[in-house]
């Protein structure tokens, strides 16, 4: 039997890359009973004819659901300072929606070239290096340097909203890539996402999935018990509170609080926690 990473998938068609080859193969068929193998998935496969046939899903580390993607070593947010517009509440639902799977977030901000106020965003960021999150800026006047010391042998995945410049700028560190952006699907007169399917792409000695852009996130079928827990900002102060359930809303004593009233915790953050926990997003 032999193991590769399940690189991409369309219909029936699954591309696995295994000792510097790709092969495709398709289900078995007893398989399809059982869950879907996504992109990132470690999958065993065998030769059955002439074809390739996958017999089953090895354990996997983690799984993000939009994109269906698994085994995801960190999540680059793509956010742009300029059209679309810099939203700290769609970048914090971002970083707390990849945290609550186990991926590793880090802000990739795009179009600081095109900024009005990028003086304002930087200092916003501060607030995210200062507790621990990687922040990159990128921009076509600067090198990819940085970015690429952050890609390296990882599996990444880029989201963030449509037009944030995800496939600029995987095309900028990978010419050969060729992905397309929003001025050629505007050419072609194609809506809105321009890009539409999953992908694990080599880059850097690792691998990187660009993805559609998307309009709405929705945390209300999620489980954030232990919301708390995966947000950086928070962690240092975790289990001081007077109540061991506290959810550092309305309680008294509560050590997140306290630091939030000190300023040492990102007061956009614990805002977007508070409606989160409160059902309001
Ligand atoms: N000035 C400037 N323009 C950029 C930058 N990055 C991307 N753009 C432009 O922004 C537009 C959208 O870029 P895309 O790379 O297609 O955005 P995307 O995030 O892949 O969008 P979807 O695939 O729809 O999710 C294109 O016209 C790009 O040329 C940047 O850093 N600076
Ligand atoms: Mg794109
Ligand atoms: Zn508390």
């Amino acid at each position: 039997m032999k193991k590769g990473l399940l690189t991409k998938i369309i219909s029936n068609q699954y591309t696995i890359f295994m000792d510097n080859a790709f092969y495709v193969a398709s289900p078995r068929g007893k398989m399809r009973l059982q869950e879907k193998p996504c992109v990132g998935d470690v999958v065993e496969f065998e030769k059955f004819d002439d074809s390739y046939r996958i017999h089953s899903i090895c354990e996997r580390k983690n799984r993000l659901l939009r994109p269906a993607i698994s085994n995801v070593d960190q999540a680059l947010i793509v956010t742009s300072c300029k059209d679309p517009d810099f939203s700290v509440h769609l970048l914090n639902r971002l970083i707390i929606l990849v945290s609550l799977a186990h991926v590793e977030p880090v802000i990739c901000v795009t179009k600081s070239d095109i900024a009005p106020n990028i003086e304002e965003i930087e200092k916003t960021l501060d607030w995210y290096k200062k507790c621990g999150y990687t922040v990159v800026y990128t921009d076509p006047n600067r090198d990819t340097k940085e970015l690429e010391d952050v890609l390296r042998n990882k599996i990444s995945v880029l989201c963030g909203q449509s037009g944030a410049g995800k496939s600029s700028l995987l095309n900028r560190i990978e010419p050969s890539f060729t992905l397309q952006t929003q001025e050629i699907s505007k050419a072609l007169g194609r809506g809105k996402h321009t890009t539409r399917h999953c992908e694990l792409h080599p880059i850097c000695d690792g691998w990187v999935a660009d993805t559609p852009g998307f309009s709405s996130l929705d945390f209300k079928r999620l489980d954030t018990t232990h919301l708390d827990e995966v947000i950086k900002d928070f962690q240092p102060y975790l289990n001081q509170c007077k109540f061991n359930d506290c959810i550092h809303i309305n309680e008294p004593s509560c050590a997140i609080k306290e630091a939030l009233e000190k300023g040492e915790i990102n007061p956009y953050m614990y805002e977007d926690y508070k409606s989160i926990k409160e059902g309001l997003v």
